[in-house]
């Protein structure tokens, strides 16, 4: 049974890991966010990719959820040295994946071929997709100014009041190659416990892709990222906040009600079940805060379990 995944990085990551316990992992196709991807140092960074590909290869930094296990810094500590920024912190192993994304993006190859190729080298047997091969980095305007994602998140901390969040180049944007033929095709499609305007957000916005969404509406299950009213992970609450959407489950039920028929609540958000439901949505109440390995693999079973079920009752 072919299940795809739209997913940020951290937050997602600890669900696809489940998911590639809870089924056959070959049979999983992650849609990975590249709004984060950035140029650093002439370097192309795709930390959203990177994060789900350590994931699955079981070689990420377990403290940080971002690069990988054991790192060392001795390139940033000597780029720092002739004064070269290094707030993003880049470790040796992880400047070894970005020198080959850079070599190969520079000899024609495609995100989508670079990231088929960090996989394999890797050992991950899902496949990761870049949601297009085409940058369409996420910018954050602010009180302090407009700034790209990671100078926003990383550099100032995630401190400026969002103003408006855009995607430069998103209307040029073209799906990457198998994106809309999964969204197609797949038996169950779930949109992971992302943040949904910076993570879920730029995958939507790709031209096509919320459209095709709409289409299979009954086959999409998202895993609400806000618990209790506050983010799982990073700064989404306070984002939303900010941009003037409720931050709550039902808030973003509401954003995502168009397109996805079942939404993953966390037992402390129950009380907001039949408020979802008149949306037109399903609500099946799971406990969706992942502490260790048990608890992802527990809730990607019921996950599976329940698009099993669907596609079931679809063949019916
Ligand atoms: N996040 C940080 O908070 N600080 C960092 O210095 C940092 C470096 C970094 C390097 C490579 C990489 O793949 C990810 C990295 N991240 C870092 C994570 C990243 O900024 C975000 O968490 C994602 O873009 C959001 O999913």
């Amino acid at each position: 049974m072919e299940i795809v995944a739209l997913a940020g990085g951290i937050g997602a990551s600890k669900l696809l890991l489940g998911l590639t316990r809870a089924m056959d992992p070959r049979e999983l196709t992650v849609i990975v966010n590249t709004g984060d991807d950035i140029v650093l140092h002439g370097l192309s960074i795709s930390p959203d990719l990177d994060i789900v590909t350590y994931t699955l290869a079981g070689v990420v930094n377990p403290d940080t959820g971002w690069g990988f296990r054991d790192e060392t810094f001795c390139t940033l500590d000597q780029l720092g040295v002739y004064g070269r920024p290094n707030w993003f912190h880049l470790g040796d192993r992880d400047l070894a994946t970005h020198i080959h994304r850079t070599a190969m993006l520079r000899e024609g190859a495609h995100l989508s071929q670079v990231s088929e190729s960090i996989r394999q080298a890797l050992g991950v047997q899902s496949r990761i997709l870049p949601m297009s091969d085409e940058p369409v980095p996420t910018m954050i305007e602010t009180d302090q100014g407009c700034f790209h994602f990671q100078e926003y998140l990383v550099q100032r901390r995630a401190e400026p009041v969002v103003r408006r969040i855009s995607f430069d180049g998103i209307e040029r944007a073209r799906a990457a190659p198998g994106v809309l033929d999964m969204l197609a095709r797949a038996a169950g499609i779930i949109i992971c416990p992302s943040n949904p305007l910076i993570s879920i957000g730029p995958i939507l916005a790709v031209p096509g892709v919320r459209e095709a969404l709409r289409t299979r509406r009954t086959h999409v299950v998202a895993v609400c990222p806000i618990v209790g009213g506050k983010s799982l992970k990073g700064p989404s609450d306070q984002m939303l906040a900010q941009l003037g959407f409720e931050v709550s489950a039902y808030g973003v039920a509401r954003m995502y009600q168009d397109f996805c028929a079942t939404f993953v609540i966390d037992p402390v958000d129950s009380a907001q079940s039949s408020a979802i439901e008149s949306l037109g949505m399903e609500v099946l109440i799971y406990p969706t805060v992942m502490r260790n390995v048990e608890d992802k693999e527990i809730l990607a079973r019921r996950i599976v379990e329940f698009a099993a079920k669907q596609k079931a009752g679809t063949a019916a």
